[in-house]
């Protein structure tokens, strides 16, 4: 069993309709630990590299449009098998395919107003975590609630 960690943000339309306390309180609730929270406004660059695997796209210029037209909520996550997890409880890209259930299901209609980003490997969830993070902005903490959540 390996520990994982994994970046979510809230995106840009998620702060703006008053989504953020919803959003992490769905990661809360399920039992990770969380290791890092800021809004922070980020610039072109930062979301270009973000989403680099996707350049080629038709939609990507408006996705760094949309990403960076106002402040996200960035998030690191710990926990064993976080990543394909937090992909679950996001649901799919699509809000409109997403479960019910689920935060894309329960509170999105469009893929370019999705709401919420999670990383989708555990490299990536480092790499993204180094992206959007500086140095000391990440705690090391022991939720008290540990043994209640894993024996
Ligand atoms: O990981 P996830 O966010 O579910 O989807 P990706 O395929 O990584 O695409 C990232 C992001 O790009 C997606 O959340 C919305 C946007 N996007 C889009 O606007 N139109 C598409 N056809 C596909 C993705
Ligand atoms: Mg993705």
């Amino acid at each position: 069993e390996r520990v994982e960690e994994t970046y979510i943000m809230v995106k840009p339309d998620g702060v703006q309709r008053g989504l953020v306390g919803e959003i992490i309180s769905r990661f809360e609730k399920k039992g990770f630990k969380l290791k890092g929270l800021k809004l922070f406004q980020c610039s072109k660059e930062l979301a270009e590299e973000h989403y680099k695997d996707l350049k080629a796209k038709s939609f990507f210029p408006k996705l760094i449009d949309y990403i960076t037209s106002g402040p996200v909520v960035s998030m690191a996550w710990e926990g064993v098998g976080v990543v394909a997890s937090a992909r679950k409880l996001i649901g799919s890209t699509d809000p409109l395919q997403a479960e019910p259930g689920t935060i894309r299901g329960d509170l999105a209609v469009q893929t370019g107003r999705n709401i919420v980003h999670g990383s989708d490997s555990p490299e990536n969830g480092q790499r993204e975590i180094a992206l959007w993070f500086k140095e000391g902005e990440l705690c090391e903490w022991t939720p008290v609630l540990a043994p209640w959540l894993r024996e």
